[in-house]
């Protein structure tokens, strides 16, 4: 798998709920590269462009008054095929059809209330980073146990 970056918000519901960590900690252990993290207070247009493509849809409004409600952490994750499996751990959109073990399986019962945000694709990763970390960037370092991790 080759090495690349996606982005991961821990959104506003998770953040009231106080499961910042428990979300940061699965993607900590599972050996994945913390690139970027920061709490921060969503404008709406941001909210808006970040789920741009689902601007028809009934929800959206909706959607966007929950992204900006509160506080999110935004985090950018590197690793081998981190996007695909960033979205494995996240678990299925409605929470109720995410398998247990999963973050929305485990933590969540409401689409609306779905604790976490994963990018679908590589290139919507490399959109999102920018979008959320902009010229600010991703942090560049060392991960001192990564050759315990990687052959
Ligand atoms: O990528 P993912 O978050 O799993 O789902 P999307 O289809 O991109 O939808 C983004 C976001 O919209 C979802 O996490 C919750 C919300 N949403 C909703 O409130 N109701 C729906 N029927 C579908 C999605
Ligand atoms: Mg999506």
């Amino acid at each position: 798998f080759e090495t690349e970056k996606t982005y991961v918000m821990v959104k506003p519901d998770g953040v009231q709920r106080g499961l910042v960590g428990n979300i940061i900690s699965r993607f900590e252990t599972k050996g994945f590269h913390l690139k970027g993290l920061k709490l921060f207070q969503c404008p709406k247009e941001l909210a808006e462009t970040h789920y741009g493509d689902l601007s028809e849809k009934p929800f959206f409004p909706d959607l966007v008054d929950y992204i900006v409600s509160g506080p999110v952490v935004c985090m950018v994750w590197e690793g081998p095929g981190v996007v695909k499996s960033a979205r494995k751990l996240i678990g299925a959109t409605n929470p109720l059809e995410s398998e247990p073990g999963t973050i929305r399986g485990d933590l969540a019962i409401e689409v609306g209330r779905n604790v976490v945000h994963g990018s679908d694709s590589v290139e919507n990763g490399e959109k999102e980073i920018g979008l959320w970390f902009g010229d600010e960037g991703v942090i560049e370092w060392e991960q001192a146990m990564s050759p315990w991790l990687r052959e």
